[in-house]
């Protein structure tokens, strides 16, 4: 959950390593500048940005710093991906606190495409409702092609860097820069990271497509910046 002063709960992000979380770059666009002065509290499941509770769960941190994609565009929310360095090692707890899966092109880019269905999580507005969830949500989203997104957004293009998912029981105000997970097929159970919540227009319609941040296209920009190792 990442928190500022002026909005409260205002974003998620997602833990890649076990000190680097990726989020929406226009998460840390707040009033008309790039911000680092937000919160992260890793490990939350309900509870608000005022609860704040420094150490075990949530493990709440001011970043050590944020790096913003270079190619970040305000306009067209192209490449909306930046990163969250932690000041230190999150500690695991390890059903609630635990990296997810970076997608490889090899093993995870022939299934992470239209068709395949994906899990969103975030403390978003409810559809039909004003108020974010107090508690961690989850919803059902299935990948579409570019081309039907496209047909959807035509007052916006729709990157190489975007992808689409059904918007029904998707992602909403405040859920951008969470996670949209594929769990791996290869893998058992572990879950593969394939977007950052980004944009859309509306929430929850039958037909409508909501916009995320194709990981596939940022895994070896979020590697470097994160110091992983391969
Ligand atoms: C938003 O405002 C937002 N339904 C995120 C996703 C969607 C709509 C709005 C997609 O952060």
């Amino acid at each position: 959950m990442l928190c500022t002063a002026s909005h409260g709960q205002h974003c998620g992000g997602v833990l890649v390593s076990d000190n680097c979380i990726v989020t929406a770059a226009h998460c840390l666009y707040l009033g008309g500048v790039f911000t680092t002065n937000v919160s992260v509290c890793v490990g939350r499941h309900c509870g608000n940005c005022s609860e704040v509770d420094v150490e075990g769960n949530p493990q709440c941190f001011k970043p050590k710093s944020t790096v913003i994609h270079p190619n970040f565009s305000r306009s067209t929310l192209d490449n909306d991906i930046a990163i969250i360095k932690l000041p230190k090692a999150v500690s695991c707890h390890c059903n609630s606190v635990f990296p997810v899966c970076l997608p490889n092109e090899k093993r995870d880019g022939s299934y992470l495409r239209a068709g395949m269905e994906g899990i969103v999580t975030g403390w978003g507005r409810v559809n039909s409702s004003l108020s974010r969830s107090t508690c961690l949500r989850k919803g059902d989203v299935r990948l579409a092609s570019r081309n039907i997104c496209s047909k959807k957004h035509p007052d916006y293009p729709i990157t190489n860097s975007m992808m689409c998912g059904t918007d029904y029981s998707g992602a909403c105000e405040g859920d951008s820069g969470g996670p949209l997970v594929i769990k791996s097929k290869e893998y058992g159970r572990r879950f593969v990271l394939a977007g950052i919540v980004s944009w859309g227009k509306g929430c929850g319609q039958v037909k409508g497509l909501g916009v995320y941040t194709k990981v596939l296209t940022h895994v070896n920009w979020i590697k470097q910046m994160c110091d992983m190792n391969s």
